[in-house]
């Protein structure tokens, strides 16, 4: 850690640690994908063993020469494979060979922070407590966590998580913000109480509308008084048998990344309504204005406009469920296959509330779609997997597309979906390439 101290002094907020950043142990070997902007100085510092005296001088991105010329993978620790799209704060993302266990596991599930986490110090599940209250909260209640365990019943289910932004970087005018392509999906099964049991038991008064979390995450001006962010949902959607709050993701407990030791998941709607590091339940008498919830994030416009166009706030509506969407697990893209073999391709497709009727593929640029065989759901809000048998009809290049069709008939759009100023919900069909060979 010595080393790396005269780089705090680049930063205004000298309270974010190097190990909040998560960069798998200190000592490992950074490479080209670490160096992203200035604020992954602390860490190009602990990879180079030394501070850089004229840090202030390097260009944002810079891969250091010391490291330029290495192929190690860059490792984020627990994780497998993620492409890393921002450090501070860490957002990471599955390319979509990687996403083709039917279960996420914990070591593939995307990555997206809006503040610092809790270190892991500081997270003790023997002492963690919730907080009930709110304006319609019949009676604050606190609860620890094993009291939660222990006085309600467990549920099991496999839910999906998708942010938002997934699908942001295709957007045209660009819009801010980490630039997902198609990895901030994934869908691990989880297990916890019902939220709605634990609303009850706080009790829910009659002009209750919506339910928000607050969570044990720093905002990264480091002000202890700002949240990064508090989201919600409206009362409705938090009364459903599926809208949880969870400790264990695939029979281990939660991963400190992924909100440990307590995280929210209200499932089918963007991510960021399911909190994580779960201090504070609000039942609240109005829609929640906590960060985030307000302006034009995880907002689209109410009606439809031409790309580019600048919204106002009040022309800005929240995001509810989640579209319809697919994703080709195997083969990876760019992959040679031999022309006389038939070529077995799979995935999964999701539609946030809703469930998927009907996938389909293309190898002729959508001119014709095949209708692929797609498993019902294991529960609700869980994806669906497919999977066809393809037969190329000749020798040379060739892009499979997939596009899934919800239960109301709604579908993916070929090439993108209405533009909007943040870069959200992008469910536009997935495509690989594949070389055919004789
Ligand atoms: N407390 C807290 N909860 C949070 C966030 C956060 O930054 N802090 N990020 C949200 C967003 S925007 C997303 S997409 C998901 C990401 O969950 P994951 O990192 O476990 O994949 O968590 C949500 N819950
Ligand atoms: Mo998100």
């Amino acid at each position: 850690m010595k080393k790396i101290m005269g780089l705090h002094k680049l930063y205004e907020n000298n309270s974010v640690l190097a190990d909040e950043i998560l960069w798998g142990r200190k000592s490992d070997p950074l490479t080209r994908r670490g160096f992203l902007r200035k604020s992954g100085l602390i860490s190009m510092g602990a990879a180079l063993g030394a501070s850089i005296p004229f840090a202030s001088n390097m260009p944002a991105g810079l891969i250091p020469a010391a490291f330029s010329q290495t192929d190690q993978l860059f490792e984020l620790y627990g994780k497998d494979g993620l492409t890393l799209l921002n450090d501070r704060p860490v957002n990471a993302e599955t390319p979509p060979h990687l996403l083709d266990d039917k279960v996420t596991p914990a070591s593939r599930l995307f990555i997206r922070n809006n503040g610092i986490q809790p270190s892991q110090e500081t997270v003790n599940p023997d002492k963690w407590e919730l907080t009930i209250e709110g304006e319609s909260c019949v009676e604050t209640k606190t609860i620890t966590l094993n009291e939660l365990k222990n006085n309600f019943a467990h549920h099991t289910l496999q839910l999906q998580l998708e942010c938002g932004g997934n699908g942001r970087s295709e957007f045209f005018p660009p819009a801010k913000g980490n630039q997902w392509s198609t990895g901030a999906i994934g869908c691990p099964q989880w297990t916890g109480v019902r939220l709605s049991d634990v609303l009850k038991y706080a009790g829910i008064k009659e002009d209750a509308v919506y339910v928000a979390y607050e969570g044990k995450d720093r905002h990264l001006s480091g002000d202890p008084a700002k949240k990064p962010i508090s989201r919600g949902v409206p009362l409705y959607k938090a009364l459903e048998n599926e809208s949880l709050l969870v400790w264990d993701m695939n029979g281990e407990p939660l991963p400190l990344i992924h909100g440990a030791p307590l995280r929210m998941i209200c499932s089918g709607w963007p991510a960021s309504v399911s909190g994580k590091w779960l201090s504070k339940i609000l039942i609240r008498d109005q829609i929640h204005d906590g960060p985030k919830m307000n302006g034009q994030s995880y907002r689209v416009p109410c009606k439809p406009v031409a790309p580019g166009t600048k919204v106002a706030d009040e022309d800005m509506c929240i995001i509810e469920s989640m579209p319809v969407k697919s994703i080709i697990t195997y083969p990876r893209s760019g992959i040679i296959h031999n022309l006389k073999n038939k070529l077995r391709i799979r995935g999964h497709a999701w539609a946030g509330d809703f469930s998927v009727k009907n996938v389909y593929a293309s190898i002729d640029f959508g001119a014709n779609w095949q209708l692929t065989q797609l498993e019902k759901p294991i529960n609700k809000f869980a994806w669906q997997h497919w999977i066809q048998d393809i037969i190329f009809p000749e020798t040379g290049y060739y892009e499979v597309w997939i596009r899934a069709e919800d239960d109301y008939g709604n579908s993916q759009p070929v090439i993108l979906p209405q533009w909007n100023p943040r870069g959200y919900l992008n469910n536009a069909c997935h495509r690989i390439a594949i070389n055919i060979v004789a």
